[in-house]
């Protein structure tokens, strides 16, 4: 795909920040890097102001480093934690009033396809558990039914975690945290299988603690959205802050998660989305 939309006219070349010349010059634009690349070049995030240990933090880098073709990248946001990153990203990106990200990114998909018809256009959603499965639920499960070529990433810390620790709708049972001071009361609530049940051709769950797992599920999720119709991958992604866990545990907390069988990752792929998927690697091998 063509770099030109982030390379440097040169009548700004002496303006621009140095920091972007060496994003366009030693970045991951037109270059297909894979998540084994992270470390090898200039990567779209160096820095945040997200809490030590932040295991959205951790997601997000690896989303960012998953992206097939991040110069033709929208990244269509929420508000949350991972709202304070994406100013400091070197993508296009479009922050919504909370819960309206799949609403907005399905009318960005659908401008860009007939205004670029024969050109690739990657709309991918990246918001809270918060926006997406409470606040946001309305908004994404219609775009779901509808099969829009979107693809939708949770970046889910079981809490409103930018608000100080309310319980949302993807809390665990008996999570305390700041406001919910004598534990929630509900399970957690089970998004693959209504992403599943609404329609998604592709559907993922997994965490930072398996970065080649989610840079392939990553990768899945958008290349499927470009021919084939709705995805979703749901990260988890904890909050040491709002847990009050030590930051250096973030990983840890996860494994035992697994371990415990509180937490498992699982993938799902409608029919269509294999034959696609085969079809893609059919054409690798021979390309
Ligand atoms: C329309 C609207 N309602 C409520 C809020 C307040 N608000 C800001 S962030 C947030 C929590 C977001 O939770 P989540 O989507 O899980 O993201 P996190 O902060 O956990 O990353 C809320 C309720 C808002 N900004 N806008
Ligand atoms: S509050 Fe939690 S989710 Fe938000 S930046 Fe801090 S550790 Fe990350
Ligand atoms: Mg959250």
């Amino acid at each position: 795909m063509s770099t030109r939309i982030v390379s440097i006219s040169p009548a700004f070349e002496d303006v621009m920040p140095q920091e972007y010349k060496e994003l366009v010059e030693n970045g991951p634009y037109g270059k297909d890097y894979k998540v084994t690349d992270l470390g090898k070049y200039k990567e779209l995030i160096e820095e945040h102001p997200l809490c030590a240990g932040c295991g959205l933090a951790l997601s997000l880098r690896l989303v960012l480093g998953s992206l097939p073709s991040p110069e033709d990248t929208v990244i269509v946001g929420s508000t949350g934690c991972s709202a304070l990153v994406f100013p400091q990203v070197g993508l296009h990106n479009v922050h919504l009033l909370f819960g309206n990200q799949n609403a907005v990114a399905s009318g960005i998909k659908r401008a860009l396809s007939l205004r670029f018809p024969d050109q690739v256009k990657d709309v991918v959603v990246v918001a809270g558990d918060g926006a997406t499965a409470d606040i946001g639920l309305d908004m994404v499960m219609q775009s779901w039914f509808r099969r829009e070529k979107i693809a939708t990433i949770m970046l889910d810390n079981e809490a409103y975690a930018n608000t100080g620790g309310q319980e949302s709708g993807m809390s665990m049972e008996g999570t305390v945290m700041n406001m919910v001071p004598k534990g929630k009361v509900f399970p957690k609530a089970d998004l693959p299988r209504v992403a599943e049940a609404s329609g998604c051709a592709y559907v993922a769950a997994t965490s930072p603690s398996r970065p080649g797992k989610l840079g392939k599920m990553v990768r899945r999720a958008i290349l499927i959205a470009r021919e084939v119709g709705s995805t979703y991958v749901q990260l988890l992604s904890p909050c040491p802050t709002n847990f009050k866990t030590k930051p250096s545990d973030t990983l840890v907390s996860i494994k035992t998660r697994e371990k415990e069988k509180h937490f498992k990752q699982s993938e799902y792929i409608s029919d269509d989305a294999r034959s696609y998927l085969s079809a893609l690697e059919e054409a690798s091998r021979h390309g």
